[in-house]
């Protein structure tokens, strides 16, 4: 059912998993601050630890084996590497870590796809302002460059960014996330996802032009969205306010990215109106691209989609909001949940495999029918833990069914999927209550044992029966 090369794969990020938050000259990063004031994370809990894979990393490779991945997909910890966010210091316990992992999984025929940013920017460059600085984009692209330098031999796959439009609002307007400011909502996170872009655009542009002739690699900007359709497809209004989350929420990264290098106009109006409304004075809250600066569009060499659920959408209900300087009035919607949607863990993923085959059906109509790598999917589990997870090896069951049939019946080029997580690890402001893993961590056990679900083993002969069938086929 799937292509002969799908890149069968999981994921896992630095923070997330690797613990050895000082280790061997690390410098401190934003989520390591963020977890050590009081009040941030769930339990006070932190990634101080995690599933230690700073030190246990051959336990996770063994489970890489065991599943039959032929991609993983890690990301590097920018403060490990340099401890200040910036060359000349190079921290070369750092180097050495990231090279026995790439060269590991190499030895054992599994790709490697290499995160660059994934949340965790080093403290030092928040202490100068962090993303909202427009000199961050110039910052990054000098850590991309290092990257790709030092691991470009052997990386061919790359993504810049995870998920600028968690950063922008979980990180800058909820306050969520790291570094949890919410003082400037509707500002602050739309400055936050320009310099993001920039900051994607600039590394691209460097990779085309120093090294890829050379290295002969792949990069992108991993871009979460939830699928999204009107609660009434016959009401002019639901239509509307869909297509008004879409340009908030998918549109923003992809539009300037795939589409026409600029943000969706649906999004530039909306926010321009409601300045207007508000009497906020000045230039535009969503900042403009220079045209002194690199290109936006077309620096994607592949689509790569975070997706876990889906959403009705209908008009936002005003009230109170309305006069109030945020990214949800601009938008103005509001989300309706299909009562027939189970949701069997954490209470924003309603579990939507369909939801998948539509949304990459969409990406492939509005963003000139890109070669498309899921780069996370899952769902997780909360409360009384069950090691035969039944419920969620369905879902992987039913989910990669919605995938074949994207390629098969839709003409969807998706060349991959990377099912989130490799193990359970350290959810973020969750911290490890909620569980995605293919593996079950032990926390409690100062080993940290790492034990196969259900669900790891059914991805595994999924994984396994697909590679046979190909196999067969072209002989
Ligand atoms: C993604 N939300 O983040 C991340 O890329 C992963 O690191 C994370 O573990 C995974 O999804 C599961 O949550 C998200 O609150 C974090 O809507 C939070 C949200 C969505 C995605």
């Amino acid at each position: 059912m799937f292509p002969r090369d799908f890149a069968w794969g999981a994921g896992t990020a630095a923070y997330q998993i690797e613990g050895g938050w000082q280790a061997d000259g690390k410098g401190a990063s934003i989520w390591d601050t963020f977890c050590h004031e009081r009040g941030r994370v769930c339990g006070e809990q932190s990634g101080d630890v995690a599933c230690n894979s700073y030190q246990l990393w051959e336990k996770d490779l063994q489970c890489i084996r065991q599943l039959g991945l032929t991609h993983y997909r890690l990301s590097l910890s920018w403060a490990r590497l340099l401890p200040h966010g910036t060359t000349p210091h190079v921290n070369q316990k750092g180097v050495q870590y990231y090279n026995q992992v790439i060269d590991d999984l190499l030895a054992c025929g599994v790709t490697p796809m290499v995160t660059l940013y994934h949340f965790d920017l080093p403290q030092a460059l928040q202490d100068q302002g962090g993303w909202k600085c427009p000199g961050m984009a110039d910052i990054f692209d000098c850590y991309a460059k290092f990257c790709f330098q030092t691991f470009g031999d052997r990386v061919k796959l790359w993504i810049t960014i995870n998920e600028p439009y968690v950063c922008a609002k979980l990180g800058h307007e909820d306050g969520i996330h790291a570094p949890g400011l919410k003082e400037e909502a509707g500002i602050a996170a739309y400055l936050v996802g320009h310099n993001m872009l920039r900051a994607h655009a600039m590394a691209w542009h460097t990779y085309n032009s120093l090294y890829r002739a050379k290295q002969g690699g792949a990069l992108s900007l991993a871009i979460n969205s939830d699928w999204l359709e009107p609660l009434d497809a016959c009401c002019p209004e639901d239509v509307a306010a869909t297509e008004r989350y879409l340009a908030f929420t998918l549109g923003w990264f992809a539009w300037p990215v795939f589409v026409t290098g600029d943000y969706p106009e649906t999004m530039r109006s909306a926010i321009d109106a409601r300045s207007k409304k508000l009497g906020y004075e000045g230039t535009s809250r969503l900042p403009s691209f220079s045209k002194d600066e690199p290109a936006i569009l077309g620096t994607a060499d592949f689509f790569a989609l975070n997706y876990y659920t889906s959403r009705k959408v209908k008009p936002g209900e005003g009230g109170g909001g309305e006069m109030s300087l945020s990214m949800k009035s601009d938008r103005d919607v509001t989300e309706v949940l299909d009562p027939s949607w189970p949701i069997p863990g954490v209470s924003w993923l309603a579990v939507v495999p369909h939801g998948l085959r539509k949304l990459l059906k969409y990406i492939k109509d509005t963003f000139n029918d890109p070669a498309v790598y899921i780069t996370e999917n899952g769902f997780s589990q909360v409360g009384p833990l069950q090691i035969e997870d039944v419920q969620r090896s369905e879902f992987y069951r039913d989910t990669l069914m919605e995938v074949a049939r994207a390629i098969q019946e839709d003409g969807v080029k998706v060349r991959g999927y990377f099912a989130w997580s490799l193990l359970d690890n350290f959810e973020w402001a969750d911290g490890f209550s909620v569980r995605f893993g293919l593996y079950h961590v032990d926390f409690a056990d100062a080993k940290l044992s790492r034990t196969a679900y259900r669900s790891g083993r059914e991805y595994a002969q999924m994984i396994s029966k697909s590679k046979s069938k190909s196999n067969g086929e072209s002989s």
